[in-house]
């Protein structure tokens, strides 16, 4: 009897222990470690070999996968001879700002040699993100995707899909990107426009040199996927599209939306976009496409069109029955100006379902979001128009990062002389912003680094209005650590009278990055509930370059809960 229940009872047990650890094992939150070497690699790419800075050798850098509720500990080594800072794009990084990532903002930077450990825990978010160096334009070439999974795999909104495919865009430079914005900030012109677009780090079959090397994504017929679709572009907004193919939009920016069903999208840089695919025609092969979305008129844009190709069943392509390789079929693409189609876009996007919209609100902001252009400092010679050099900014201040201490830094040590806080909530003069004939006073904004202050928990409305100063365009504004719901966009001058009557106020879509419609307007709301120092950009990266910024300073709220944690020991200081 004994040794008979010797035997029953350990098996028995185990089994309870099995099942207990698989059950625990799909809800439990995972700490993920990664090293992150940041380092020159050779690439080619249109027939060159440039030594590009990448991750790891990756170019795009290395997918992270992770799931909600997941902890991140990344210990990023600069190799390379430039300074780099990493930004974890879209993570709210609740009470971690030293986490954040953007250089002079929320720390120095990584100098050649050193190295920082970013950690953060993902709290309540899902869908697509990524990564990216936030350090003049490395992120050019240094960045990847950061895919954050429901806590169990099936709760999904939507039917698993049968695979999930990140599709990442970029913009290569036939040169060194480093070179070409200091070239363009030593002579105040604009930068060169690139001479790519990527799909996965490959231009595709219509650049030279390139064919071989063609992004190919293996499908079978029947199946639905995701495809996770991030624009990881520098300075161009992209329209995206599939021969043959519709598809259904399920998220955005790592928030899921109502699914709509559309033949294009238009992503700027810095956002994401879910779509399911179903694999619904004959089987052959398809090209995706991607080009530009240059909303600005008469201002050269990269007019080249990046491909990949949707293979279904695996080897056909290679000809298997003999009749060789079959020619993909191409998709329409819209005009390079087609703003209606970029605008259909963004307003089919909406939440799931009705949403509790945070109110009332405690701080009614309006900033002003565009170009402008500075005189020439005496003695130089600059290369903008009429010899100028351009600038851009917000409110009328054209944003400039401090030089020996981040302001997050400068904030927590209280360190004076870093920052101002009277950052205006109005632009300083009102005008038409929109008109074609902006008085030439108005052009030349004022270089400062001033932050808005905001109470812990306080309910921002932000009104975002293009101006037509040089030239109107569409603006992808992001904001870091917060998300935000997007109520309402439209053209010309905002109109407060008019326009708050078309506020969705039920269902509006909650993004971190919105295109501010070209000489249009935006209008978000969103909880200033994360304490720290949080840069709101123009995520062009040239925009910002010139200026196109400014930070948030959320102020501590009550308790450790509700308290910016203490620096990491290893922060990089200047
Ligand atoms: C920018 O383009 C001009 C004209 O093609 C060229 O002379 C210059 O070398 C380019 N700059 C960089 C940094 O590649
Ligand atoms: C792209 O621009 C170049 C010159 O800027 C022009 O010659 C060419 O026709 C354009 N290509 C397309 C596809 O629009
Ligand atoms: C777009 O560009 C085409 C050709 O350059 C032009 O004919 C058309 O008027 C433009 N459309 C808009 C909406 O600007
Ligand atoms: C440059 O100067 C010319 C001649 O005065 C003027 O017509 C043009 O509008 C100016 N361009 C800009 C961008 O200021
Ligand atoms: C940074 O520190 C240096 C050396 O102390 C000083 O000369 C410089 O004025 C400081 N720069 C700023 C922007 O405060
Ligand atoms: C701009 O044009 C409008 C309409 O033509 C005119 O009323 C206004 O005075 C002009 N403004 C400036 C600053 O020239
Ligand atoms: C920006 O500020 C400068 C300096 O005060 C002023 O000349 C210019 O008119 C202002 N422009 C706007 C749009 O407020
Ligand atoms: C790199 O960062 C250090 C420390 O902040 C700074 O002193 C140096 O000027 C930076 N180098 C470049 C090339 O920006
Ligand atoms: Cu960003």
């Amino acid at each position: 009897m004994e040794a008979h229940s010797n035997t029953v009872m350990p098996f028995w047990f185990l089994c309870f222990l099995l099942s207990f650890f698989l059950l625990s094992s799909q809800i439990k939150a995972e700490v993920h470690y990664h090293d992150f070497v940041v380092q020159a690699t050779p690439v080619k790419r249109l027939c060159k070999t440039h030594n590009i800075i990448t991750v790891n050798g990756q170019y795009p850098g290395p997918t992270l996968e992770v799931k909600n509720g997941d902890t991140l500990v990344i210990n990023v080594v600069n190799r390379a001879r430039y300074n780099v800072t990493i930004h974890w794009h879209g993570i709210r990084q609740m009470r971690t700002a030293w986490a954040d990532g953007p250089e002079m903002v929320t720390q120095c930077p990584i100098r050649p040699g050193r190295s920082y450990t970013y950690r953060f825990t993902i709290e309540g978010q899902e869908g697509t993100l990524w990564w990216h160096a936030h350090s003049s334009w490395l992120r050019a070439t240094v960045h990847g995707a950061l895919i954050i999974h429901p806590k169990e795999k099936t709760s999904y909104p939507f039917t698993k899909p049968k695979r999930e495919i990140p599709i990442i865009l970029g913009e290569w430079w036939d040169a060194n990107p480093i070179d070409v914005v200091r070239q363009a900030t030593r002579t105040g012109a604009a930068p060169n426009t690139s001479d790519a677009f990527t799909i996965n780090g490959q231009p595709g079959d219509l650049y030279k040199c390139s064919g071989k090397g063609t992004t190919v994504i293996p499908v079978a017929a029947g199946e639905t996927n995701l495809l996770r679709i991030i624009n990881a572009a520098l300075n161009t907004e992209l329209f995206f599209t599939i021969a043959g193919h519709k598809m259904t939009v399920v998220g955005a920016d790592a928030s899921y939306t109502k699914p709509f069903t559309t033949s294009v999208l238009m992503l700027g840089p810095g956002q994401t976009t879910d779509v399911l695919v179903t694999m619904d025609q004959p089987v052959s092969r398809y090209y995706m496409a991607a080009r530009a979305y240059a909303s600005a008129q008469g201002v050269p844009f990269d007019n080249t069109t990046t491909t990949a190709i949707l293979d279904y069943d695996c080897g056909f392509s290679a000809g298997k029955s003999g009749q060789g390789i079959v020619q993909p079929k191409f998709p329409k693409l819209p005009a390079y100006n087609d703003t209606a189609t970029a605008t259909a876009f963004s307003t089919g996007l909406r939440s799931p379902r009705k949403v509790d919209i945070p109110g009332p609100v405690d701080e009614n902001l309006f900033f002003t979001v565009g170009l402008g252009l500075f005189k020439c400092p005496r003695g130089k010679r600059c290369g903008g128009p009429n010899g100028t050099r351009f600038g851009a900014s917000m409110n009328n201040i054209s944003f400039v990062l401090p030089a020996n201490f981040s302001i997050l830094q400068a904030h927590h040590l209280g360190v004076p002389g870093v920052f101002t806080t009277d950052f205006p909530a109005q632009p300083p003069v009102q005008f038409d912003y929109t008109a074609a004939n902006v008085s030439r006073s108005l052009w030349q904004p004022v270089a400062a680094t001033k932050v808005y202050k905001l109470k812990y928990g306080s309910v921002v409305q932000l009104v975002l209005q293009g101006t037509n100063i040089f030239a109107a365009e569409n603006h992808p504004i992001h904001i870091h650590g917060h998300d935000f719901y997007i109520l309402a966009e439209g053209f010309g001058n905002f109109n407060a009278a008019k326009d708050a009557a078309r506020f969705n106020l039920v269902d509006p879509p909650m993004r971190n990055t919105v295109g501010v419609p070209v000489n249009g307007w935006a209008v978000i709301r969103f909880v200033a509930d994360n304490p720290g120092v949080w840069l709101m950009h123009c995520h062009l990266d040239v925009h910002i370059t010139w200026g196109l910024a400014m930070a948030f300073l959320v102020e501590n709220g009550v308790g450790m809960l509700q308290s910016l944690e203490p620096p990491p020991a290893d922060l990089p200081i200047c």
